[in-house]
């Protein structure tokens, strides 16, 4: 297998683009699929202040190294957990986290969820009704606020995330299956901060195969934590993002192109933002400011009042 750019030795083949690029070329060609997709969706410009929420995975550590080749000037934001019962798993994503921004000379703030609301989030789960068997649910709701939080006081123009191809085709393939008009309405690369309290989101690298980010963290020789959380096991995620490589592996491209299809038919009017039930009970929360849907304070705020 050679590089299509140089006929060297190729050490990936794409499949879904017939292509196949020497390791010089893909750590050349994946930073700049990545800009034209900023540039497509409109995400940020070169200007900007860009917090990256890194998680110590091979997808945020390598958008952020991503983003600095470009030239953008982005910090990370890690957010502690506190999941160490069965594996160290937060302790050691927090060290290959520091590692990394260390290394590089970049600034990384961290936000210690059990500092500043007296709980890990499996102590959270436990006293919720919500999150006494998994704490998923209360985990993301953490991890959204926080995210929002830092961006807003720290004055960010956009918090990016590490979500991949993978990720938003199991996400669509969720909302597709359960048929979730709001989640379809809102699914996109890039979410405007349209509404007081809301930061600008977007996710660079969510045309970009899961594997294509696996091979690009190690041909940049970035260190990042394999196990993945604890509790992701037996998760609907991975079961759709399983089926969906069943599918890749029997017809290459199966993930992008369900994925750009939905896209493309978002272009031209389908599952617009009236598609989406919330939108007319959205409200600043009176405590924190973020917009919630639900009635007085939003869900974050009410759970943690429950702890004091
Ligand atoms: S939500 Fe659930 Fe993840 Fe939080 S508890 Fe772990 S698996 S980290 S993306
Ligand atoms: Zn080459
Ligand atoms: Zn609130």
């Amino acid at each position: 297998m050679k590089c299509n750019t140089c006929n060297e030795k190729a050490v990936i083949q794409m499949r879904q683009h017939k292509l196949a690029l020497c390791s010089e070329h893909f750590l050349e060609w994946l930073p700049a699929q990545t800009q034209r997709f900023i540039e497509k969706y409109k995400m940020f410009g070169p200007g900007d202040r860009i917090l990256v929420a890194v998680s110590g995975g091979k997808d945020s550590l390598s958008l952020w190294d991503i983003l600095c080749r470009l030239g953008y000037q982005a910090d990370g934001l890690y957010i502690c957990l506190g999941i160490d019962e069965e594996i160290a798993y937060s302790a050691e994503s927090q060290r290959l986290t520091e590692q990394f921004a260390s290394e590089r000379g970049l600034q990384l703030k961290i936000v210690d969820v059990r500092e500043e609301y007296g709980e890990t989030i499996p102590g959270m789960a436990s006293r919720t009704e919500r999150g006494k068997h998994k704490p998923c649910a209360v985990c993301g709701l953490t991890k959204r606020h926080i995210m929002n939080r830092v961006a807003r006081e720290e004055g960010y123009d956009v918090l990016v995330t590490g979500h991949n191809l993978d990720d938003e085709a199991a996400v669509l393939l969720g909302n597709t299956l359960n048929w979730i008009p709001g989640y379809l309405a809102r699914q996109w690369p890039v979410l405007e901060a349209n509404r007081p309290g809301l930061v600008r989101k977007a996710k660079p690298l969510c045309r970009i195969y899961e594997r294509e980010m696996a091979a690009y963290a190690l041909l940049r020789g970035i260190e990042y934590i394999y196990e993945e959380c604890p509790f992701s096991k037996g998760s609907k995620s991975i079961y759709y993002k399983e089926m969906l490589n069943k599918l890749e592996h029997d017809r290459p491209g199966a993930k992008l192109s369900f994925y750009l299809g939905f896209l493309q038919a978002k272009e031209k009017g389908i599952f617009t933002p009236q598609a989406d039930p919330d939108i007319e009970f959205l409200h600043a929360c009176p405590i924190c400011g973020q917009p919630t849907s639900s009635p007085g304070e939003c869900a974050f705020c009410k759970m943690i009042s429950k702890f004091n």
